[in-house]
């Protein structure tokens, strides 16, 4: 197979650039206006909680994009510090006190990415110039997104559970129409608007497998298409959440091209990517009272320049 480059795979791909102005550097989440944020408050019935971050730290591991790594914690003071001979600085009234630090990929956990986090033909959203990266995201860095901060209706759509599976393999697919369809069998509504978090469980592989996971990397997801990118547009999705590490398919079956959906939806569309997350517990919330449709709320930490950022969103049912 030749494999195209994006710039030609995407000529005909529509954008949302200048949309919201020459200086937008939110893209999508623009949709998220009060009434969408008070439409997805409306949904909250029982009170109950739950937070979609991965552990970082995770005995077991933290799942990473080949190429990084986990994060790592140093403890800095501990009560060893304060031993016969310890650093442990001293304090009048003698406090001690635990300090420790962390090493860590912003896109190496649960995150969202800046809309600046990946380009293609030396421009990225909004047509800000691939030059604006260079040493720190001058342009559409995750600090908007977290100065703004994420809220409104989302919805659960459990490709997993739909398809009979405990966990979706590599390689498999889904598309729009797939989406509609699950949503369509777990009584919910893809309304204009909606936070979409997908569930595949993929990672569940990760944690049974350990580093043999890596031996066969391509991450179930979506896959382009003009349609879906067109259906993506036209509902005004401001927001893709999935429990995988890059929240598309990793390598395009069609045309042999890596993370096309980042570049078709973030990119063009501004639509703004949530990564890794775990969904296991609001799953088998949405599987036991049969409600698929929540507030959800998410403040990505505000780190000038970043690519990305940590985050542990909260979905309130
Ligand atoms: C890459 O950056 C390659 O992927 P992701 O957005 O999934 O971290």
């Amino acid at each position: 197979m030749t494999v195209p480059d994006l710039t030609e795979l995407l000529a005909d791909s529509p954008t949302n650039w200048g949309k919201w102005g020459p200086d937008d550097e939110v893209g999508s989440l623009n949709y998220l206006t009060p009434e969408q944020v008070l439409s997805g408050v409306a949904l909250i019935k029982k009170g109950a909680l739950f937070t979609l971050q991965r552990l970082i730290g995770d005995p077991k591991g933290d799942p990473v994009w080949p190429g990084r790594s986990p994060a790592t914690r140093e403890m800095i003071f501990d009560e060893s510090d304060w031993a016969e001979g310890g650093e442990g600085p001293a304090f009048p009234g003698g406090l001690h006190y635990a300090d420790d630090k962390i090493n860590a990929f912003l896109q190496g956990s649960t995150q969202y990415d800046a809309l600046g986090h990946v380009w293609y033909d030396g421009k990225l959203w909004n047509g800000y110039d691939a030059q604006t990266t260079v040493g720190g995201l001058d342009k559409a860095s995750v600090e908007p997104i977290a100065q703004r901060g994420v809220a409104g209706r989302g919805v659960l759509l459990d490709m997993a559970r739909f398809r009979g599976v405990d966990c979706l393999g590599p390689r498999e697919t889904y598309d729009h129409n797939d989406l509609e369809a699950c949503a369509a069998a777990q009584g919910v509504e893809i309304k204009p608007r909606d936070i979409l978090i997908i569930r595949t469980n993929h990672l569940e592989l990760f944690f049974r497998q350990g580093e043999a996971f890596y031996d066969d990397f391509c991450e179930p997801g979506l896959v382009y298409s003009e349609e879906l990118v067109k259906w993506f547009q036209d509902k005004e999705i401001p927001n893709l959440v999935t429990d995988t590490i890059a929240n598309e398919i990793t390598t395009d079956p069609n045309n042999g091209v890596a993370l096309v959906l980042h570049n078709a939806l973030m990119r063009n569309l501004g639509i703004a990517f949530t990564e890794i997350c775990d969904l296991e517990k609001l799953a088998a919330d949405c599987a036991e009272d049969g409600s698929y449709e929540f507030f959800y709320v998410a403040a990505p930490l505000k780190i000038s320049n970043a690519s990305g950022s940590p985050v542990n969103p909260v979905v309130i049912k």
